[in-house]
């Protein structure tokens, strides 16, 4: 964000406007368009027999002209799950020396749909009260309106995460102001999302392993680690009994899970695991972390 700074100037470079010296505050953008700057010099001399005489110069004379102006503030930058919709803020800030329309695009590297709104409130966050941004001059972009010299409009940039993005993935939107009155004057910030979802392995085993004649008493294990760098929480496993086997009572286990049981197929589940047991659900009572967070569930059966 750009201070609006009023600075006086001290020295006699004051303008000759209109017959009469005016000092006027500067704006960011300079003095505004259509000012006219004059300058004439004054000589003084004497002749021989002491006369004072006086001439003056010719007066030149410069014209300011309009120039554009845009500051669009600041970068941003955050972390996202596949599926989220993410709000980034912006102030667009019209620094040039006379009022303008400032029109807003916004590209993703990732392809990402992208929306603007004005932050009505200008709290940074998307509220009820925040609407689309619309396009006050018809021209296909969505911009700011008429913003006075020094003003400016909160903006929300929306970014919207595809649900099946791959954890590690990196968006940059640039976001890029545009002066109407001169298009070649621009100002552009980058919203950087970065993709933090969990990776899920999960590995089943069995022992003992190979061919096994009837009655053996078989132990399968699934262990689940989480490889992605984002938290993976909800986490429930279920496990059938496998045809031509029954369930071994009592041997489900599973630290820090909750274990319930079905006898109808998988369609109830109770905590009981008096026979017949048809599945096994595991409740993980905490998120497996990011970066190799892991837990382990296991159960026995005998072969029929
Ligand atoms: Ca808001
Ligand atoms: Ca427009």
């Amino acid at each position: 964000m750009k201070l609006l700074r009023i600075r006086m100037p001290f020295l006699a470079t004051a303008l000759l406007v209109a017959g009469l010296f005016s000092i006027q505050p500067a704006m960011a953008g300079g003095t505004a368009p259509g000012t006219v700057i004059s300058n004439q010099a004054t000589v003084d001399f004497t002749d021989a027999n002491g006369n004072a005489l006086q001439v003056l110069s010719n007066v030149v004379t410069t014209t300011v002209s309009q120039v554009g102006g845009v500051l669009v503030d600041p970068d941003n930058s955050s972390t996202a799950v596949p599926g989220d919709v993410v709000y980034y803020a912006h102030r667009v800030t019209n620094t040039s020396n006379s009022a303008d329309t400032i029109n807003m695009t916004a590209v993703s590297s990732q392809g990402w749909a992208l929306q603007f709104y004005a932050d009505v409130n200008g709290d940074g966050l998307f509220d009820a009260g925040d609407v689309l941004l619309g396009d006050s001059d018809g021209d296909g972009s969505p911009d700011t309106g008429i913003l006075a010299v020094d003003a400016f409009l909160d903006i929300l940039v929306e970014v919207t995460v595809p649900g099946a993005t791959v954890d590690g993935t990196v968006d940059t939107t640039t976001v890029t102001g545009t002066s109407l009155f001169d298009n070649l004057v621009t100002d552009s910030a980058v919203d950087t999302t970065t993709i933090a979802a969990p990776s899920l392995a999960v590995v089943k085993s069995v022992a003992p392993a190979g061919d096994q004649p009837p009655t053996t008493t078989l132990t399968y294990t699934v262990l689940m680690t989480n490889n992605g760098t984002g938290a993976a929480s909800a986490v429930v496993v279920n496990d059938p009994i496998p045809a031509n086997t029954t369930y071994v009572t009592g041997s489900a286990a599973g630290a820090g899970t909750t274990i319930e049981y079905s006898h109808d197929g998988g369609i109830t589940y109770d905590a009981s695991d008096a026979a017949p047991v048809t599945h096994i659900r595991w409740t993980l009572g905490a998120a497996l972390a990011s970066g190799g967070g892991s837990a382990t569930v296991s159960f026995q059966v005998t072969i029929d």
